[in-house]
């Protein structure tokens, strides 16, 4: 049975990479080809060969599935955790060099909603996969230096040992939080974090990416194109918003009554 709250929603759980901002083409993507070039790797992730390869969700998980795929001579070397884990620092460092130039903007209504949140007194927080390093630095770069502390909690990475599609990294920030599946609302952009959150019990808003648009979202509460701004609405691509054109705290207290 649903309904715990009274019409409030108590918390929004943001994923990161493709829902705060669109990191993962020209951000994780550039970042893991330079860490590739700079262990003298042959390798090159283009656009359509990482679209595939964000099946699989984690970074050093993502090398050592492409390793078993294409590569899969290279799995009897010694010290192979290791070395995928030095080739994974690499790849933060390149990563976090990228959003410090300031290479990467959060996604339209993004800082709008934070700020309202904010403002209404409902917690915001984060459940990604990534590593915590890149959320601080996408943070800092796009919403300034102190925003990683405007979150009550960061769940991210190898905090938990099953990511996405598993529902862990969202149990694990629940509980954190000290708050039911019924009290909040997720954000996110791909099938498996829909998968992840839903799992966890928790209800869903959806804005898609370039390489999430065509994935199968269903049980989401709504499927959007993006969170939408005053003067740039969002476009409903699946679900009712009730008239909503952005999404704010009172649309996402519609959601799970
Ligand atoms: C997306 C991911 C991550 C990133 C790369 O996470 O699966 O693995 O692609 O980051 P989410 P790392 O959508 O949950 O934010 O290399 O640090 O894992
Ligand atoms: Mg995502």
């Amino acid at each position: 049975m649903k309904t715990v709250r009274d019409g409030k929603i108590c918390a929004v759980l943001f994923d990161v990479d493709g829902t705060l901002a669109d990191t993962e083409r020209d951000g994780h993507r550039l970042a893991f080809n330079a860490a590739f070039a700079e262990f003298g790797l042959a390798w090159d992730w283009d656009i359509e060969l990482y679209g595939e390869l964000l099946e699989t969700t984690g970074g050093k998980e993502r090398i050592r599935h492409y390793l078993e795929k294409y590569v899969p001579t290279e799995l009897k070397m010694s010290g192979l955790e290791n070395w995928i884990a030095d080739l994974h620092k690499a790849k933060t460092k390149h990563f976090v060099a990228l959003l410090k130039h300031g290479k990467i903007p959060l996604r339209p209504g993004v800082a709008r909603l934070i700020q309202e949140l904010r403002i209404a007194k409902i917690k915001i927080a984060i459940a990604t996969t990534t590593t915590l390093e890149n959320v601080t630095t996408l943070l800092k770069s796009t919403l300034g230096e102190d925003s990683p502390t405007w979150f009550d909690v960061i769940a991210a990475g190898d905090v938990v040992l099953k990511k996405k599609p598993a529902p862990d990294i969202y149990l694990w920030l629940l509980e954190q939080l000290g708050l039911l599946a019924q009290q909040c609302v997720a954000v996110e952009d791909s099938e498996c974090g829909l998968r992840a959150a839903l799992a966890a019990g928790i209800d869903t808003v959806v804005t898609v990416s370039k390489y999430t648009e065509l994935q199968n979202f269903n049980g989401a509460a709504v499927v959007l194109s993006d969170l939408g701004e005053l003067t740039k609405p969002f476009t409903v691509l699946v679900g009712n918003t009730h008239g909503s054109k952005w999404v704010d705290a009172k649309m996402l207290s519609k959601f799970n009554i």
